[in-house]
């Protein structure tokens, strides 16, 4: 075994997005370019010889070589240790935890996360921090800076290890242990959720789907809902990870879970359904013949969670991204602890939670998570609401309509208009931009613009700014209207489109939501002209 140092030249465009680098397959299987984004991860860090890595990926196509690629890198950085999940698996949620648990220097997580995989699909890379979260935008902007200048990456010539055998091994001078995937994620689990009370509502019939999407979060599910909680054999649909995700989008919404949707609207559906994305980290939460709004998810958790054992002593805050809901904010006020509103992407809740700011945490992407780790956690929300279910005896559709009654109710949709043109999309905004100062004040048909702004942060813990991160349309009546252009996409440019309408009166609550939403998406195409910029008339995706 030897290291050596190979002469590269940069590639251009490796900068991190919204989380982590997104680039087609056939990109990062060109010679280097993997290589050179690590080597940029490892400057950035100096020296961690005495130091532990964390390493795992969603299983998509590529995730196998490319582990092997890290493993011979780390080995060259010097770093003491590295635990690598078996297979080369582990859930973004679990990369956290085992961080955290085992004092890692932090991890790396192979995965696109919800974009589609295979050969011809998307493969990601992301570098996660010692508190566990994605790395703040000062790290990855320093990695973006290295990767422009970067001339040489340092490799061992060692074998390919056997990730598939439990138990440590060693290249060069660094140990390299195989971990189970599961275990770690599992115990953390059951001290935050009252396993006994769920095996109670699985043993008296209650019936549940949890839909793996042939993704990450099959061998979890199928390793606590069915293993621990002893849900029947079955439960889990779509188990097995498969480098492809058998062909199909793992982005848990009702469109891309057309399976999962089908057997909850059944007239024999189980009571609870569920399903999470390529790296396990977000969820979707359905009823029999009913599905609950991400957002609405983060509120009705937040309103219960005392009913959970690892949140009896109530939440110090709440935070959600800007364009989510403020569905959270009504249980914040009611709860009389602080709701921040960050940008969109989990490393902006980092801060939060290190400070003991927020302890739930949110998106509208079907996101949630809490301080239990430092990125969002699918089967974690799943698990919350078993627990509610468990304990308060009640259906989906029951909670989420009494806290409609109890809050009001937020409709909520998202319009995505995907892979249109990069020009016209940054030209969309840029004049939609040069629109908001005249906008405050204007009657664009019974909606009064009351703000109108390009939403800028201030991290209220090291002060750090982010702006530009979406234009807002709030009306004087608290309907929003909100753009901003994908971080994650890899084609053309994908805009978002996020619409929301306050209602108080339950006597309105059982509207059809793109129905209640129809007057604000009029005045989205009205302000920005949507059709006329894209070419497209409809959005290519509706959540
Ligand atoms: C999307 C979502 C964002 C989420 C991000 C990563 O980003 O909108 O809320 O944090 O994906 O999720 P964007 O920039 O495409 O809107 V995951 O599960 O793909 O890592
Ligand atoms: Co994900």
């Amino acid at each position: 075994m030897s290291i050596t140092t190979v002469n590269t030249t940069p590639f251009p465009g490796q900068r991190p997005g919204t989380s982590g680098l997104r680039k087609k397959v056939a990109v990062f299987q060109q010679a280097g370019y993997l290589e050179n984004f690590v080597q940029s991860v490892f400057d950035t860090l100096g020296d961690c010889g005495g130091k532990t890595l964390v390493l795992g990926g969603d299983g998509r196509f590529h995730n196998r070589v490319a582990v092997q690629t890290i493993l011979r890198m780390a080995a060259a950085h010097g770093f003491a240790r590295v635990l690598v999940g078996q297979g080369g698996i582990l859930s973004t949620p679990a990369v956290s935890c085992v961080i955290r648990k085992h004092g890692a220097l932090g991890g790396i997580v192979l995965s696109a996360s919800h974009n589609p995989g295979g050969p011809d699909g998307d493969f990601g890379i992301k570098y996660n921090i010692a508190n566990g979260g994605p790395a703040p935008e000062n790290v990855t902007e320093a990695i973006f800076q290295r990767t422009e200048t970067i001339a040489h990456y340092r490799i061992s010539d060692a074998a390919d290890i056997d990730v598939n055998r439990l138990g440590p091994t060693r290249i060069e001078q660094t140990e390299v242990t195989v971990i189970d995937p599961v275990a770690d994620y599992a115990a953390l689990m059951e001290r935050l959720f009252d396993f006994d009370a769920i095996r109670q509502l699985f043993a008296g019939g209650f019936r549940m789907c949890f839909d793996g999407m042939h993704a990450v979060s099959g061998p979890y599910a199928k390793a606590i809902i069915e293993g621990q909680l002893g849900a029947p054999a079955g439960t889990v649909i779509n188990a097995v990870p498969l480098e492809d995700f058998g062909g199909h989008h793992p982005d848990p919404n009702p469109v891309n879970a057309a399976q999962l949707i089908e057997i909850m609207a059944a007239d024999n559906a189980p009571d609870f359904g569920a399903a999470s994305d390529g790296d396990g980290d977000r969820n979707m939460i359905l009823g029999r013949k009913f599905d609950v709004t991400p957002s609405d998810s983060l509120a009705v958790l937040a309103a219960h969670a005392t009913l959970a054992p690892g949140y009896r002593a109530g939440l110090k805050g709440i935070a959600r991204s800007m364009p989510t809901s403020r569905a959270a904010d009504r249980v914040a006020e009611a709860l009389g602890i602080p709701c921040f509103e960050t940008p969109t992407g989990w490393k902006f809740f980092g801060n939060l939670l290190d400070a003991g700011m927020a302890t739930l945490c949110g998106e509208e992407s079907y996101g949630t998570g809490s301080d239990h780790i430092r990125e969002k956690d699918g089967l974690w929300a799943v698990l919350f609401w078993l627990n509610l279910l468990a304990v308060t005896g009640k259906s989906v559709e029951q909670l989420v309509s009494e806290h409609w009654k109890r809050f009001g109710r937020n409709y909520y949709s998202r319009h995505d208009y995907e892979a249109v043109e990069t020009e016209a999309a940054n030209e969309l905004m840029a004049s939609l931009r040069i629109k908001l100062a005249t906008l405050k004040g204007q009657d664009l048909g019974h909606h009064v613009v009351a703000l109108a702004d390009d939403f800028d942060y201030t991290d209220p813990v090291d002060g750090a700014v982010a702006s530009r991160q979406g234009i807002r349309i709030v009306m004087t009546n608290g309907s929003r209207v909100v753009f901003r252009l994908s971080g994650t996409g890899t084609e053309g440019a994908t805009l978002r489109v996020y619409l929301e309408r306050y209602e108080p009166d339950p006597a309105f609550h059982q509207l059809p939501t793109q129905q209640a939403l129809y007057p604000l998406a009029l005045i989205a195409e009205q302000v920005a002209g949507i059709a006329d910029w894209t070419g497209r008339a409809h959005p290519t995706v509706t959540t």
